[in-house]
């Protein structure tokens, strides 16, 4: 079997994934138009030439700027739907899917409105599709502590529905510092915790989320590399990394794929997993971010299976149905 086929075939695990960064353009247009909501392009492929990225901040506002067409609850289950019969495609078995409440609710949208549209959409994946499912929760953090609690406060009623909160947006000048009362609070009411670390900012962020935010995995963390004796600590402690190739490139975290170091990681034994981020703005769901680490590196059909492995182990699936995936 090619490598091309292998990849397209080997199940996968999503566990960094931004639903409002699976918003195709098509779509964006499609819910324009229904919404009758303005935007600043005339075609698709107009919107598609604008996604040009210099650093995180210059995607974010373009990001933000999209999700406007986003109003009513079945908006929000058309995205998620969209985004399943991809997962169908790149044979995604289980996926863990943040979305931002504050994106929405800053302009109006009712957080009941977001959260429902999206889990219905994950319950008709789980039925019709097969494809297994948890939903994380993430804080803006470029927002402040208040509009986190807020947010923390309207999510109560759906606990059941919310496995973890996350820390999301500009990480320069956004450091875990800033929401380590409401992780806490987050943690008595029972949800697990992720944060964005180490992706622009620097190495003492994955630290600070790690002591103060009690995460149980790090999004990106690429940066960890900065520090040699912490890259030991989250090999030996078998932390996971939740990396987006794709993404670090377009943002310009690193130059260029074959400079991206996820691969010495999974060889320093670190439990990184690959994952799509805002696959609509970056260029590619979880077959094309294998596929392009694959392309500027040298692996081992079972090291692009560790990948997966990795994921499996870093999910937030529960113990006994881990066992039988593995
Ligand atoms: C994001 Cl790539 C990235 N980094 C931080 N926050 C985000 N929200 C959506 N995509
Ligand atoms: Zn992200």
């Amino acid at each position: 079997m090619n490598q091309t086929t292998f990849i397209q075939q080997l199940p996968k695990v999503e566990l960094h994934l931004h639903i409002e960064g699976t918003l195709e353009p098509e779509m964006m247009f499609e819910l324009a138009q229904r919404n009758q909501i303005a935007l600043p392009f005339n075609t698709p492929e107009a919107v598609r030439a604008a996604y040009q990225f210099s650093n995180l901040q210059s995607f974010l506002d373009i990001y933000y700027q999209g999700a406007r067409v986003l109003i009513h609850e079945q908006d929000f289950y058309d995205l998620t739907w969209a985004y399943l019969l991809r997962c169908q495609a790149d044979n995604v078995i289980h996926t863990e899917i943040f979305f931002d409440p504050q994106t929405h609710t800053e302009r109006g949208i009712a957080f009941d409105t977001v959260l429902n549209g999206i889990d219905r959409a994950l319950r008709d994946g789980r039925e019709q599709l097969g494809i297994s499912s948890h939903l994380i929760m993430c804080f803006l953090r470029h927002l402040d502590e208040d509009s986190a609690f807020d947010t923390l406060r309207m999510a109560l009623p759906h606990k059941d529905k919310i496995v973890a909160v996350g820390l999301d947006s500009s990480e320069l000048g956004h450091p875990p510092e800033k929401f380590e009362r409401v992780f806490q609070e987050a943690i008595g009411h029972g949800f697990l915790t992720v944060a964005h670390a180490g992706e622009e900012g620097p190495v003492e962020n994955i630290h600070n989320s790690l002591e103060l935010l009690s995460i149980s995995r790090i999004d990106h963390g690429v940066r960890c590399v900065d520090d040699s004796a912490l890259v030991e600590k989250l090999a030996q402690r078998r932390v996971p990394l939740t990396v987006c190739p794709l993404s670090n490139t377009k943002l310009k975290v690193f130059d260029h794929m074959d400079r991206h170091n996820i691969v010495e990681l999974l060889r320093r034994n670190v439990c990184v997993t690959i994952n799509s981020d805002d696959p609509a703005y970056f260029g590619g769901y979880m077959t094309d971010n294998f596929q392009a680490v694959a392309n500027s590196h040298a692996l081992t059909p079972q090291e692009l299976a560790q990948f997966t492995l990795n994921a499996i182990e870093a999910s937030f699936i529960d113990d006994a149905h881990k066992q039988r995936l593995t």
